[in-house]
């Protein structure tokens, strides 16, 4: 029975998979009803942020009476009302007798209230079948929801021995093409890069995403002064650029940039940013994801402020073996291994040259 459901529960993951980039910052979702020999009776996915719920499609799809039928869905469903009715009651109303759940809601106003609900109308509820990959698969709205904040992932590209620069800040290019081009997919996947002000300064780069089709993320930068000329590279009108910028910058300064950039005007510790105050604002201007596109030293701010959930590296086998080389995280202190972050690998990828590790921050 266990080894159906995680069938079935995949085949949910596919279905809301589909909702990708269409339904933040909402949940992926996908709903599969089944007769109790296990035939797919109808299913259906969360397509459009504001429209249907996933539960609420399969419903609809479905040509014949669903009275003693089973649903399987990834997330639990809701039972508030928001922008549609909540599918608890739509589940109740049609008869459904087992409803298969693969993670409770981390949004406060539905979270166990929906299973309880559908507890309480007397149908059978299983929870938890592939919890783990229906949180993956949820995990920048889960971050959003529990904290009110984006889902941060740092990208780095470095040597073998952990270098993102010559001492000369040299960079171009320490990983090749192909690792470049997954670069490229990364961009079009998150709402947003951030990147510092010395990262403009230095490299002048224009963090666009050149895919065909792809779309071009926010680009976020931060620059505590104002240091960065308003003609940089990433300063052109390809996207929307957010600068990140002190309380205390005077409004003279503001104007010399071009007037489709939007400025959020955060509070100042020691001369930088309040990141954890930056990361709010962020996210109530709709900001529900970001890539780390920067160097050492905002990379190591943001770990330290525990503001970052995910990491991917791309590892060149190369050895820079310099001193005075620039590392991919800088400014920390460790006295012993115990004072290392830890992070949990998620995959290893072997790319044309390089290597791509992704992994999450350990909590
Ligand atoms: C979705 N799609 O398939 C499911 C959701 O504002 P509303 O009415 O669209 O409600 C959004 C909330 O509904 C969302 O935060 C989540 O808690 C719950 N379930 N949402 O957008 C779905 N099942
Ligand atoms: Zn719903």
């Amino acid at each position: 029975m266990i080894s159906e459901y995680k069938k079935l529960m995949r085949k949910c993951i596919k279905l809301a998979e589909q909702g990708a980039g269409k339904v933040s910052p909402n949940p992926l979702v996908g709903c599969v009803i089944f007769d109790d020999d296990f035939n797919i009776i109808s299913q259906g996915y969360h397509e459009q942020y504001g429209q249907n719920h996933a539960e609420r499609n399969a419903i609809l799809n479905a040509k014949h009476d669903l009275k003693g039928k089973n649903l399987i869905v990834n997330l639990e469903p809701c039972s508030h009302w928001g922008k549609t009715p909540p599918c608890a009651d739509l589940i109740i109303e049609k008869g459904i007798k087992r409803i298969i759940v693969g993670m409770i809601d981390p949004n406060p106003k539905v979270s166990s209230k929906g299973i309880e609900k559908l507890k309480n109308a007397g149908i059978e509820v299983v929870s938890g079948i592939l919890e783990e990959e229906c949180k993956k698969l949820n995990k920048v709205f889960i971050k959003n929801q529990t904290e009110q904040k984006p889902y941060v992932t740092i990208k780095t590209a470095t040597t073998l021995d952990g270098k993102i620069a010559s001492h000369s800040y040299d960079s171009k290019w320490i990983t090749d093409e192909t690792s470049r081009n997954e670069v490229q997919k990364l961009r079009n996947f998150y709402d947003a890069i951030l990147t510092s002000s010395q990262t403009v300064i230095k490299d002048n780069p224009s963090m666009t995403c050149r895919l065909k089709n792809g779309r071009n993320p926010v680009r976020i930068i931060i620059d505590t002064h104002l240091n960065t000329s308003e003609n940089s590279k990433i300063y052109d009108n390809n996207s929307k650029i957010i600068i990140v910028t002190s309380d205390k910058t005077p409004k003279a300064k503001i104007k010399k940039f071009p007037s489709y950039i939007h400025f959020i005007k955060c509070s100042e510790i020691n001369n930088y940013i309040d990141l954890n105050e930056m990361m709010s604002e962020l996210y109530n201007n709709g900001i529900y994801s970001i890539m780390v596109e920067a160097g050492g030293r905002l990379n190591y701010s943001l770990v330290k402020n525990n503001l970052v959930d995910g990491l991917i590296q791309f590892i060149a086998p190369k050895i820079m073996a310099d001193n005075n080389a620039i590392n991919s995280f800088y400014g920390g202190h460790a006295d012993k291994i115990s004072d290392c972050y830890n992070l949990k690998v998620e995959s290893t990828k072997f790319l044309k040259k390089d290597i791509m590790i992704s992994g999450y921050f350990e909590k």
